[in-house]
């Protein structure tokens, strides 16, 4: 019998009484829901190999490679290896590496034309203090926002690019640094749960479209200071065979960052799209 526990006050549930290897159709479809609505889902205590993980997440949706190249499995190239390779020949901490996703709330994929639905981490290696991933409800933030605000964004879209305006680019392969803007709306309206939601992410942002420079900065530092509300956050404290899925549409995430480096820290991750 499948339980969903609610873990945050908004947004994150835990998943108890499952084997994601012999889920049937009704108990996929009971995490699907419970995904909708608490927007993070975390399956614990699973033990998987790698096309256990890739069966499980494709019925989420379609799995497509990660465009960072060099941190994909050799053999699986829609796998990401999260924490391998941290230190170069020379010993020295890669700090792209160690602290991917550290660097400031964001949302997955916003540089594509479409999006990532969501993302999926899976747990093999967990330190003994620290490495946390904090996560952060869209819709929170969007109900927050003063009315004036909500009426000024309506309508607007944000260019978006991979690395944004600081050009963090360093894990993608120089080929593939030329990367083309996209542009999506920031209040979007979630295609499955018809909830709103405030898009946005300061680390992959160019400028919002129809505004003079000076007035987009000065949204985007709005935006920044008012993405992440109290009331919609959940901290998971990572546990080894932990499943742990996001929904990019409406929720924020980013890594602590803060675990000793010299302990691991190791994820197999999945970008999952909706088609
Ligand atoms: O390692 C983490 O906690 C999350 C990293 C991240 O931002 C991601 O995988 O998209
Ligand atoms: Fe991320």
């Amino acid at each position: 019998m499948i339980q969903v526990r609610p873990l945050g006050p908004q947004i994150g549930a835990e998943i108890h009484g499952v084997d994601v290897k012999t889920l049937d159709d009704a108990g996929f479809a009971a995490i699907y829901r419970a995904w909708l609505a608490h927007n993070v889902v975390v399956v614990p205590g699973q033990h998987l190999e790698i096309d256990d993980f890739l069966r499980y997440s494709r019925r989420f949706g379609v799995v497509r490679p990660h465009p960072s190249k060099m941190t994909r499995h050799p053999e699986y190239p829609e796998i990401t290896v999260l924490g391998v390779n941290k230190f170069g020949p020379d010993g020295a901490l890669d700090e792209a590496i160690y602290r991917r996703g550290a660097e400031g709330w964001h949302t997955d994929g916003a540089y594509d034309a479409e999006p990532f639905k969501a993302t999926q981490l899976y747990a093999l290696a967990v330190p003994s203090t620290g490495g946390d991933t904090l996560f952060a409800s869209m819709y929170a933030a969007y109900e927050a926002l003063p009315a004036p605000l909500k009426d000024r964004l309506h309508g607007r879209e944000g260019v978006f690019t991979y690395g944004g305006r600081r050009k963090a680019t360093a894990l993608l392969n120089a080929e593939d640094r030329d990367w083309t803007p996209v542009r999506h709306p920031i209040v979007r309206t979630h295609p499955e749960t018809g909830r709103t939601a405030l898009y946005f992410d300061p680390g992959k942002i160019l400028r919002i479209e129809g505004l003079e420079d000076a007035e987009s900065d000065a949204l985007i530092d709005e935006l920044s200071a008012r993405m992440i509300r109290p009331e919609g956050e959940y901290r998971h404290r990572w546990r080894k065979g932990d499943v742990v899925i996001w929904d990019n549409r409406c929720s924020y995430h980013k890594a602590a960052g803060d675990y000793p480096p010299e302990e691991d820290r190791i994820h197999w991750r999945v970008s999952i799209k909706e088609k």
